[in-house]
């Protein structure tokens, strides 16, 4: 019998890459091994390259190993997993949906750098709403734009970008996650789309085993007001409001 898939991952607090793959997997209930390899102090930790470097040339995770065969990139993950399940619909099965799924979750894999880097994700903390300057506004911008254009083309009944939970949602699950740590709540199409998200139990169980972690990564974590903190005990590098 074929050995189930492992899937190499890092803190579920930070690794916002990870996060995708992860959900997928959890969503669509396929079974995984989850192999969660925790950064160092910092993200370039030489122990955790060579720790990481047992999985995959790369240097970073997600990775996949499904037997003989290694996958990195979140994106190419996905696309293996719907490669490997074609009675699931990991993308959507109408050409037009599908189409749009794929372009925007290249979109999301390659863009958006500095929402990316103005708001770290970190499942512990909630920030308050300020300015963050034109180009994240832009980022948001476009990223909303996605949501309402998906929603309204291909969301039928189900909450989801299009309708039911596909590939493209996981791709975008971090920055559901960035848009509610940060108070970016700029309509009400994004602010539904983020709950329903975050309410799956797939994104639950990955937040469950977030805040339980023991690990702070300091140069991730936005020296910011802190306006809810989930881990108090641990939280050290934090701005009191
Ligand atoms: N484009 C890659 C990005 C992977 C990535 O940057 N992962 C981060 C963790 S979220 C990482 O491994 N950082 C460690 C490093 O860059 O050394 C993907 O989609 O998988």
């Amino acid at each position: 019998m074929k050995p189930v898939m492992k899937l190499v991952i890092a803190n579920k607090n930070h690794s916002s890459w990870s996060l995708r793959p992860w959900l997928l997997l959890t969503e669509f209930g396929i079974p995984f091994e989850e192999v969660l390899v925790p950064f160092g102090q910092t993200f370039d930790d030489p122990e955790w390259k060579r720790a990481i470097s047992a999985f995959t040339t790369a240097g970073k995770v997600p990775a996949l190993i499904d037997g003989e065969i290694k996958v990195w990139e979140s994106l190419a993950i996905l696309d293996h997993v719907a490669d490997t399940r074609p009675d699931l619909a990991i993308w959507p099965r109408d050409p037009a949906a599908r189409a749009m799924a794929r372009s925007i979750s290249a979109e999301m894999h390659a863009g958006f750098p500095v929402l990316r880097n103005a708001c770290p994700m970190n499942l512990a903390w909630v920030h308050a709403a300020r300015d963050r300057g034109p180009k994240v506004d832009a980022d948001v911008a476009r990223i909303c734009a996605i949501w309402r254009e998906a929603r309204e083309r291909f969301g039928g009944a189900g909450p989801f970008l299009f309708g039911a939970f596909t590939a493209a949602d996981a791709m975008f699950a971090p920055v559901t996650a960035r848009f509610t740590g940060y108070g970016i709540a700029p309509d009400p199409v994004s602010v539904a789309y983020c709950e329903a998200v975050q309410a799956t139990p797939g994104f639950q169980s990955w937040r469950i085993g977030a805040l339980a972690e023991p690990w702070i990564i300091a140069e991730d974590e936005a020296a910011e007001p802190v306006l809810t903190d989930f881990r108090p005990s641990l939280s050290r590098s934090r701005v009191s409001p």
